[in-house]
Order: C-alpha cells, then sequence, then structure tokens
C-alpha cells in the first residue's frame, strides 16, 4: 500500500470523495465507486462501513479477545469493542439518519446537535477501527520496533524512533480527560506528526491520517490498570503492530 491509496483510503471514508488508485484506469476506479464496489485501499484500511447496507458496521477483531495479555485484558477488550466501540457505530448511524430526516422535512433545528454527534462518533468510529489494527499479540507482529521506510520516516520527522516514543507516550499521558494519543501523517508536510485528541474528534489538524492511534480513555485500561495509565501506555508499546503502521504511511 503505498502513500496516495493511503490518501485515496481516507478521502473515500472521509469525505466520498473519489481518488484514482495507482495502477487502475482513472475510468475503472471511477466505474468500480459508481457501481457500489467496494474501494480496495478503504475497505483494506477501514473496514468500517457496508456498502451494501449504506451503513457503518463494527469490524470484527483482527485476533481473539485474549490474544493482548498480559498487557490488555480480555475483559476490557471484550467491553470496549462489543460495548463502546459498537456504540459509537450506532450513534453514528443514527446522527445521520436523523440528518437525512431533517432534510426531508426541511427542519434543522437540530442540526448543531447532530453535527456534534457525526463528529463524535464518527471520529469514535473511525479512530477504533485503526486501533484493533494498529495492535497484534508478540506471536502475530506485535511489538519490537519499525523497520525500512517507517523507521526512515519516523527518524526524519522526530529524530529518532526512541525520541517519538517519548515524545508519543508524553502526549497520550498528558491528555485530559477522555482522549487518544495518535502519530498522524501529516498531508500539508508529508512529515509525521504526534498529537492529541481530546474526546474522539478534538484537536485534530484536518489535514491528519492517523496511522498510529492509542486509546487512553478509562474504559481502554481501568479494569486492569486502574489509574496508572502510564503504565498501560508503557506496555501497550509490547503489542504495537508496526507492519499496520507502516502500510498506513505507505
Ligand atoms: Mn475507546
Amino acid at each position: 500500500m503505498n502513500r496516495r491509496e493511503v490518501i485515496g483510503a481516507m478521502s473515500l471514508a472521509a469525505a466520498g470523495v473519489m481518488m484514482v488508485q495507482p495502477g487502475c484506469a482513472a475510468t475503472g476506479a471511477r466505474a468500480d465507486v459508481a457501481a457500489g464496489g467496494t474501494a480496495g485501499a478503504a475497505a483494506t484500511l477501514l473496514p468500517g462501513f457496508d456498502r451494501d447496507k449504506g451503513q457503518y458496521v463494527l469490524p470484527d477483531l483482527p485476533y481473539a479477545h485474549n490474544a493482548l495479555e498480559p498487557h490488555i485484558d480480555e475483559q476490557t477488550m471484550r467491553l470496549h469493542h462489543g460495548a463502546h466501540h459498537a456504540a459509537y457505530v450506532r450513534g453514528l448511524n443514527a446522527a445521520l439518519e436523523n440528518l437525512r430526516k431533517a432534510r426531508e422535512a426541511d427542519d434543522f433545528g437540530l442540526v448543531k446537535h447532530y453535527s456534534r454527534e457525526v463528529s463524535f462518533h464518527g471520529g469514535g468510529h473511525a479512530l477504533h477501527t485503526i486501533f484493533w489494527a494498529n495492535m497484534a499479540p508478540a506471536s502475530n507482529g506485535g511489538g519490537g520496533e519499525p523497520e525500512g521506510e517507517l523507521r526512515n520516516r519516523i527518524n526524519d520527522s522526530f529524530g529518532s524512533f526512541e525520541k517519538m516514543k517519548s515524545h508519543f507516550s508524553a502526549a497520550a499521558a498528558a491528555v485530559e480527560g477522555g482522549g487518544w494519543g495518535l502519530m498522524v501523517h501529516d498531508l500539508l508536510s508529508d512529515r509525521l506528526l504526534v498529537i492529541q485528541g481530546e474526546n474522539q474528534q478534538k484537536l485534530t489538524t484536518w489535514a491528519a491520517i492517523p496511522v498510529l492511534t492509542l486509546d487512553v480513555w478509562e474504559h481502554a485500561y481501568y479494569l486492569k490498570y486502574q489509574n496508572r495509565r502510564a503504565l498501560y501506555i508503557e506496555n501497550w508499546w509490547n503489542v504495537v503492530n508496526w507492519s499496520d503502521v507502516a502500510r498506513r504511511v505507505g
């Protein structure tokens, strides 16, 4: 997956914009989208929308609920994926349905409320979808350090992998309330940035594609770690799937 495909995937998912994938004739790619076919790059990187149903859906975890033990416990994973993430998917679909009804009735009295709902639940759906894929058990590629082109890009953007890791850990630990530690690919500069996400949608910069996401809401760690967020972050590095991060950066 190269950078341009990632950009295309995010654009398709976020805005319905048609991007031409490398290697595809322009007309072929557009015909696929127009016919309702699944856009390959988007479906691979962000498997959270069912084009046949026209609805957002909860993607399966790419591993068993207990696969990330001992770093992230099974009960947390069951609640986090099956209850919390699922609620964001339902909330996003509901908000969009209510906005559809508002257009139908030409009554936009609640447009501010539902617009906020789309950002909150849509942000939650997108970031959790990436979060699950960003992790893997050690037996299947989790942990270790980034290599190759991703390593070079991290070095260029942060000085070294160790500097990035310290920066990311500090940013995640310092998120106020519920939110996210994020490494993003900034399309303005074509560099990687570390930012904080508050809730599911605040403090972003708009040309930023999330490539590494760490949920630091209490629901992500409290059963096992209680108030020790920093320890959760330290242990989480043991399950980062760097090859997934690499394909998102391109
Ligand atoms: Mn969460």
